[in-house]
């Protein structure tokens, strides 16, 4: 009886730490604002609030996590983070219906740096170039943990980063606008569509949230664009970015 009491006790300890995944997570939903009878009510976002907290930075002033060397395979590593959904407890954010009746949510990978590899080995997950996806909606488990690995030396010194966008396969929700993580080092201010350099491709991404002024955790500062993290998109940014500039 006491074995059995043991054994009960472990899988609920298990099973809420589980639930309480200390690691970080993109939280996928949709209506960004929370508000109802907005231009955003069908379209997905990912909640950025828990991006690059285990960063290794206590003020969370950094836009990269630190990749860890692992001797074995001469390579440099983080487990973090991963995904999940926001919960039924935000009604507002939360996907409705039944996924693969009503929505079959894909994540893709739209560009990596060369090289530069995120995967979960268990249910075979690779990105490691554009176009590589995984449908989400088909895991028994919304939570899902990806590992991001560099070679060295490159990942010890140069920026690494995966820029995703997540789409309804079905097509009742429009697709995200993209987001990136980045490791290693920040990306150079202005820097929004990630690759270590700033130019047209960036200034489009920069006129795409201009004024905007609710910057946040939340939405990663606009994906960065709010460089100095004030909350507003403004010529303080601007300036930044064109010091940048090619
Ligand atoms: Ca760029
Ligand atoms: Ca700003």
């Amino acid at each position: 009886m006491f074995r059995i009491f043991i054994i009960i006790f472990v899988l609920t300890c298990c099973g809420s730490c589980f639930a309480d995944c200390p690691l970080d997570h993109l939280l996928i939903g949709c209506n960004q604002d929370g508000i109802t009878g907005t231009d955003d009510d069908n379209k997905l976002f990912v909640d950025c609030t828990l991006k690059y907290r285990h960063s290794g930075d206590i003020d969370w002033q950094h836009w990269y996590y630190q990749l860890n060397y692992n001797p074995r395979y001469n390579r440099w590593q983080f487990g973090e983070p991963g995904f999940d959904v926001i919960s039924i407890n935000d009604p507002n954010r939360h996907l409705s219906g039944i996924k693969n009746v009503n929505y079959r949510i894909i994540i893709e990978c739209i560009s990596i740096k060369p090289g530069f590899v995120a995967k979960e080995s268990t249910l075979g997950i690779e990105f490691n170039e554009a176009g590589d996806f995984v449908n989400h909606s088909a895991l028994s488990d919304s939570h899902l943990h990806l590992e991001y690995r560099a070679p060295a030396p490159s990942g010890e010194t140069e920026l690494q980063w995966i820029t995703f966008i997540i789409y309804d396969e079905f097509e009742n929700y429009e697709p995200s606008n993209p987001f990136s993580i980045a490791f290693v080092m920040d990306p150079p201010a202005g820097d929004l569509v990630i690759d270590g350099k700033v130019d047209m491709d960036d200034m489009t991404e920069f006129c795409y949230y201009w004024l905007e002024s609710d910057g946040g955790k939340s939405n990663d500062y606009y994906e960065r664009t709010d460089a100095n993290r004030d909350g507003k998109v403004d010529f303080i940014d601007f300036s930044m970015l064109a010091l940048n500039w090619l």
